[in-house]
């Protein structure tokens, strides 16, 4: 394999039959530093075998550009494992799926909907205003006490997303909404983290707490997704589609009405539910996590979190709230998520690509079906192109005007790129704009008094997670003066 290029292999860690690399990587449970930190041996691109796959581990933003965009449809395939095939019914997903042209059929189908009711929508606008003034009573009432904002902040995402699908919300203390919070963290908890069920799929005929959590925590939410479905199907009516349930459950009914219908392209009920979890699960927990992690930042940088409300009182007031319109007023808050999204990336290792082909990385060979997995934990640290990247700093994505960039460096991809890209970019920047200048208009956070600041170190998983932490919110005096 690889021949004929005339490329070697990429260099790679010392490995055993059967267990392949484990040894460098067990007991390292932040597989993203441990990762990061192996360069230091063995170079910016390097492989490892976990069990009987050969994996290659990508840590600049040359390669990653690289594999995701230049070469991006030559590595646009997904592994299989144990965990992934649970939770997508055997890659019926999006995000699990191998590339292929139901795959395709699938994202096209969700980036409409989501276009038609979303991004650009006033509606979606409409809803997200509605969670960020509901978000911001709730901590009104626990004015100056020390509060848990994450089942808050999880409420006020999960609505927005909630809407999109189901065209439905929760209450507080929904039992719904509650069941929710506890299946998700335990998939969180379990799914796609490179554990050992997933390296040695024999493995599974043992007993495995981590196996076991997560086919309970599928359970919940098969019956929650069950019966969302059964709902929709009753009530559905081809003119009036509400969410993307309905979307989808129309070009289902459109197909089976049509003698046309390309074989091989058939949306199963197995298609269709996995989707819609895919985009409700990706929907609640990175957004919820980025907007943990920007609070935690605003602790521990109180300066930021002055700039940003000093920007926000000369260029919105206090007499109205902020509009998604209001973007371009306020770059030193959209230079702050920036800076979040490259300091703490929610999805540190992306989700692994697989070559479908012989191909290459730089000068390196690259045989068909490996693992690739792209480091932008390193990418977005990488010294060379960041000056003290442990420095949480939103000047880094300003211009000498002041305005909002993109990126300063080409090493920035929080979204990942090319033909995997996120499909809910355009959605998450909206919530996270909208969500934090209204909480930023309204409350001053801190720490309160008796407490540690929170750790600034991230959970290494399917998601980075945060560790458990309280704010305090303060009303400002600004805000009690002028209402
Ligand atoms: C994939 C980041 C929010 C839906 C991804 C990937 C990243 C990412 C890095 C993997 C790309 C790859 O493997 O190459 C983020 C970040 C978010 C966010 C940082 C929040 C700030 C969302 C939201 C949704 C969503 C709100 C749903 C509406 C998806 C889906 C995929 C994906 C479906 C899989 C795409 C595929 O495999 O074809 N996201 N995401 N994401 N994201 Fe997001
Ligand atoms: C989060 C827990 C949910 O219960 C199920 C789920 C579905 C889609 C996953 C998401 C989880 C984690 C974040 C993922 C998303 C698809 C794309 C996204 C992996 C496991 C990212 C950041 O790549």
């Amino acid at each position: 394999l690889g021949t004929g290029t005339g490329l070697g292999r990429p260099r790679s860690l010392p490995s055993l039959p059967l267990v392949g690399s484990l040894l460098q990587l067990a007991g390292h449970p932040q597989l993203h530093l441990r990762l990061w930190r192996l360069q230091g041996r063995y170079g910016s691109l390097y492989a490892l075998w976990m069990g009987s796959h050969y994996v290659v581990v990508v840590n600049s933003y040359q390669h990653a550009r690289e594999v995701l965009l230049k070469k991006g449809k030559a590595f646009a395939g997904r592994p299989r494992t144990v965990t992934t095939d649970l939770l997508s019914r055997g890659g019926k997903d999006i995000a699990f799926a191998s590339y292929g042209p139901l795959w395709k059929f699938q994202r096209k189908l969700v980036h409409a909907a989501l276009s038609m009711f979303g991004e650009g929508s006033l509606a979606l606008e409409r809803i997200i205003c509605r969670e960020a003034a509901s978000l911001c009573e709730t901590l009104s009432a626990a004015q100056d006490t020390a509060l848990d904002m994450a089942p808050e902040l999880t409420r006020a995402v999960t609505n927005v997303v909630c809407s999109l699908c189901f065209n439905s919300s929760y209450r507080r203390g929904d039992p719904e909404f509650e069941a929710m919070l506890e299946y998700s963290q335990g998939i969180v908890d379990t799914v796609a983290k490179e554990s050992l069920v997933d390296i040695f799929p024999w493995l599974q005929i043992f007993p495995n707490k981590d196996l076991a959590l997560l086919k309970r925590c599928l359970k919940v939410r098969d019956q929650l997704l069950q019966q969302k479905f059964t709902e929709h199907k009753e009530a559905f009516c081809r003119d009036a589609v509400r969410d993307l349930m309905d979307a989808l459950l129309q070009v289902r009914f459109s197909a089976e009405n049509s003698s046309s219908s390309v074989p091989g392209l058939e949306l199963t009920d197995d298609h269709l539910l996995m989707t819609v979890g895919d985009i409700f699960g990706a929907g609640v927990e990175t957004t919820t996590t980025v907007l943990k992690w920007a609070v935690i930042y605003l602790l521990h940088y109180p300066e930021v979190q002055r700039k940003i409300q000093e920007e926000m009182d000369q260029k919105i007031g206090l007499a109205r709230h902020p509009h998604l319109s209001d973007r371009p007023l306020l770059p030193y808050l959209e230079a702050t998520i920036s800076e979040v999204l490259r300091i703490r990336p929610v999805s540190p290792l992306l989700i692994p690509h697989v070559s479908l082909a012989d191909t290459s990385i730089g000068e390196y060979s690259i045989p068909k079906g490996a693992r690739v997995v792209i480091n932008l934990w390193s990418v977005h640290h990488d010294e060379k192109e960041w000056d003290k990247p442990e420095e949480f700093n939103p000047g880094r994505f300003l211009d000498e005007h002041g305005q909002h960039i993109h990126s300063p460096s080409p090493s920035y991809l929080p979204f990942g790129a090319g033909i995997r890209v996120c499909l809910g970019e355009v959605l998450a920047k909206m919530e996270l704009f909208l969500f934090l200048a209204w909480v930023l208009q309204r409350f001053t956070l801190e720490c309160p008094q008796d407490q540690p600041l929170p750790s600034l170190e991230g959970k290494f998983g399917v998601v980075l997670q945060v560790q458990k932490f309280q704010v305090k919110a303060r009303l400002r005096d600004a805000w009690r003066a002028a209402s």
